[in-house]
């Protein structure tokens, strides 16, 4: 399918979404993110795509919310319009693991979108930053709530007031990202990652998905008990015999989500 505003390419089991306005750093207008929503719904429906990495270009993922085109809008319009709630809700919604490469700036729509994604692999030229209060305005698709969970209230408030911008390094010490890779080794790194997590059960693989999410959402001791029930569960399968037989028999599991 053809979209304007996103490249989709699906090599190897890997759906790899390019965010795609580079004369706006790639800026999140609607458009490009109902494209983003629809290629997301697309890959989780395609049996062939077993990862997804969401990416910008060198210079930014993306450097936020198209400022253009909040500019005039009303409390009325975007209250009313509910501005970015369908689009977010199109991403949260794909069940198989989603990761972000990040090159250059990851802005406050753009660091969101980041963080919506499972995990963050990030080249050493990347910053994050939510400056929306340099807008006049705050963060809208989580930057000050999934922010706070990942790298904490200190420095969440630092970045959310005064509107600074984070390295790669500091993102990497602060938890926010999981690898920081040199620049033009990103994709190659995203990519490597993606293939491994497609060699595994895509059972275990979304089931592990639906379970980390819940730390953020559940208390522990239920949060472990949901944990503990989708494990019990996974000895129903025939993944997890072939998965153990080939680790006694050592030699390599051929998995067939089954
Ligand atoms: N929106 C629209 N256009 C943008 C945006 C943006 N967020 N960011 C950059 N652009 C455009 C510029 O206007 C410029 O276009 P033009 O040449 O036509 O004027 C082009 O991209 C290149 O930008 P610069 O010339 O500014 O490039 P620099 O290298 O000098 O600066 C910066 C790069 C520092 C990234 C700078 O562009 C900047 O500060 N951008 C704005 C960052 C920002 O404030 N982001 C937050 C936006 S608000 C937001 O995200 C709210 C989130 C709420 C929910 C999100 C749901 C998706």
């Amino acid at each position: 399918m053809a979209y304007d505003n996103i490249i989709v390419e699906i090599e190897e089991h890997i759906c790899t979404v390019r965010l795609n306005r580079p004369d706006a750093l790639n800026a999140l207008n609607l458009e490009l993110l109902r494209e983003l929503g629809k290629a997301l719904g697309e890959a989780q429906k395609n049996d062939k795509v077993r990862c997804i990495i969401i990416a910008g270009s060198e210079k930014a993922f993306a450097a936020g919310a198209d400022i253009k085109m909040m500019s005039e809008k009303s409390f009325t319009d975007v209250f009313l319009g509910d501005l970015f709630t369908p689009e977010e809700a199109a991403v949260m919604r794909i069940r198989k693991p989603i990761i972000a490469a990040v090159s250059g700036y990851a802005l406050g729509g753009g660091c969101e979108l980041a963080m919506m994604c499972d995990f963050i692999i990030a080249s050493d030229t990347a910053k994050f930053g939510q400056p929306e209060v340099n807008l006049g305005v705050m963060a809208g698709m989580g930057g000050t709530q999934r922010l706070t969970r990942l790298v904490g209230r200190a420095k969440s408030m630092d970045m959310n007031l005064t509107g600074r911008f984070m390295d790669a390094e500091e993102a990497e010490r602060a938890g926010l990202v999981s690898r920081v890779v040199p620049c033009k080794e990103l994709m190659k790194e995203a990519t490597g990652a993606a293939k491994k997590i497609a060699e595994k059960s895509m059972i275990s693989v979304m089931a592990i998905k639906e379970a980390v999410h819940r730390a953020d959402q559940m208390p522990l001791t239920e949060a472990v008990l949901f944990e503990r029930r989708l494990f019990h569960s996974m000895f129903a399968t025939e993944d997890q015999k072939e998965g153990m037989a080939a680790f006694v028999e050592k030699r390599e599991p051929q998995f067939r989500d089954k």
